[in-house]
């Protein structure tokens, strides 16, 4: 199908490389422009490198020093924004003194322009050792690479080889400067290649068992993990190393140790446990968890790899019984209500068939910030024809979804939120939640609760009572004065 439907495009003709309308007559349709740069002079929705590293893959180490080697902005900017959840529960039964450490501080070596013209590795090699004195419980460092720092070319992966001899623990640079890639994505590669490369197989779990995991791609955002790890735990299965959600330092050290892996975020993750499956031999399983319905399927599926059939339907049954009577109810509430899906890359695929299929809702519109072919393959595979799908939308792109589409909702992150609202939109963050955590079967039920308070706000309401206001003068004059 043509679509001349996105007005922008008529200025802006590259943009047609982004876009197209579902069509299943047509099964060759795709985003021949994903994954590359934002088309200058379009507002984008997208994160830099440093984020994707820093902000999504090794931010939730509960027990790394982050150093950030940058002007203080950047520093600011990967300071403790993200909302992964943390346990001061360590692997050996232990407590970590969350109180007085990580997520709460972030370090950095406040970049001047002096540093910029002499280097400056000098700073960096000063502030990890000023970390290491004022945070000596942490048990490793981790600094990262920004945009100034790629310029000029410091030669991070020397300062911190030094430093780890030094110190006598693990230093470990990531170099993933801002503008290295198209977007947040680029990082989450470079932070798999830099931890696999630097850690894993260096040390040895305290114990193993013939059922460890490694759950990769599991940030715990909101709690997430803490859905799922339960799950796990009734089947008879053990977590050994979380990829990277309430995790510490050691257990990426040992991901070699495990099993199986499970590939819960397959856009950011899949290239650690494809390195653990070259190098050391331990398979890897994709797994979806997001609504009742792949959640069931993933459990059978993992029952299965470890012939813990029977414990995997009880974890299905329990949990489904426990929400079938919430599930009935948002369902009547939310029938037909029209949504539009807008996240990173994953969560695209993960919740349009839950949203139609349990919800009863209508997927009208996917866009995402940076997903790649195989994540628009999983897209379009899951939507219904006619379904618009947008790579890396702009602002006025955004718009025009709401106009033509008329979404009674949007899922989507904080930056868009505002642009819904203004638009009189709804909008249910789908990044970092609302009142999360939304995986698994109970998660689903946050998340169903969240569009219905969402949509069924009587703030809506007080929008029309304005529209109507603005149409009346004589309304006005009667409310202006009282
Ligand atoms: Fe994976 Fe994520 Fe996502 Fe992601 Fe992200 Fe995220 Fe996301 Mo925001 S790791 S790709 S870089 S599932 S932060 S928890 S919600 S854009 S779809």
């Amino acid at each position: 199908m043509p679509h001349d439907l996105f007005e922008v495009d008529k200025s802006i003709p590259e943009r047609k490389k982004h876009i197209y309308i579902k069509d299943n007559a047509d099964p060759d349709q795709e985003i021949p422009s994903c994954n590359t740069k934002t088309i200058p002079g379009c507002m984008t929705e997208r994160g830099c490198a440093f984020a994707g590293v820093k902000g999504v893959i090794t931010g939730a180490v509960k027990d790394a020093a982050h150093v950030v080697h940058s002007p203080v902005g950047c520093t600011a900017y990967g300071y403790g924004t993200k909302r992964y959840p943390t346990t001061p529960d360590m692997p050996d039964g232990g407590k970590f003194p969350l109180e007085n450490f990580n997520l709460k501080y972030i370090m950095g070596t406040d970049l001047k322009e002096s540093d910029v013209v002499f280097g400056g590795m000098k700073k960096l090699r000063q502030s990890i050792l000023e970390a290491a004195k004022e945070f000596p419980e942490a048990n490793a460092i981790y600094a990262y690479a920004t945009c100034t720092t790629g310029l000029i070319g410091d030669d991070m992966d020397g300062v911190v080889k030094e430093l780890s001899e030094e110190l006598g623990k693990d230093v470990v640079a990531f170099n993933a400067p801002g503008f290295s890639g198209p977007t947040q994505s680029k990082g989450h590669h470079v932070g798999n290649h830099t931890l696999f490369q630097h850690l894993v197989g260096t040390k040895e779990p305290p114990e193993t068992t013939p059922y460890d995991v490694n759950l990769i791609g599991e940030y715990n955002i909101d709690g997430d993990l803490w859905i799922l790890k339960p799950y796990f735990e009734e089947m008879g299965i053990n977590i050994l190393s979380t990829f990277t959600g309430d995790c510490c330092h050691d257990e990426i050290c040992w991901m070699h140790r495990a099993k199986l892996s499970l590939v819960r975020c397959q856009r950011s993750a899949t290239y650690i446990a494809d390195l653990i499956e070259k190098k050391y031999g331990v398979p890897y399983m994709k797994v979806d968890f997001f609504g009742p319905t792949y959640c069931a399927e993933n459990l059978r599926a993992i029952g299965k790899h470890f012939g813990l059939e029977d414990k995997a339907e009880a974890v299905i049954k329990d949990r489904m019984d426990k929400i079938k009577p919430d599930l009935e109810l948002y369902k009547e509430k939310l029938q037909g209500k029209k949504v539009w899906v807008f996240s990173g890359g994953p969560k695209n695929w993960h919740l349009p068939r839950p949203l139609e299929e349990c919800l009863g809702m209508e997927v009208v519109a996917v866009s995402t910030m940076f997903e790649h072919e195989d994540g628009y393959e999983k897209i379009k595979e899951r939507v219904k024809e006619d379904t618009v799908i947008v790579d890396d939308p702009n602002s006025l792109e955004m718009e025009e979804i709401v106009e033509k589409y008329q979404p009674d909702i949007m899922l989507s992150g904080v930056k868009e939120k505002y642009l819904a609202h203004k638009l009189q939109l709804p909008c249910v963050l789908i990044h970092s939640y609302e009142n999360g955590p939304y995986i698994g079967f109970e998660g689903f039920i946050n998340l169903a609760k969240d569009i219905y308070a969402s949509i069924y706000n009587p703030v809506w309401d007080l929008v029309e009572f304005k529209e109507e206001v603005e149409k009346t003068p004589k309304l006005i004059e009667e409310v202006e004065s009282g």
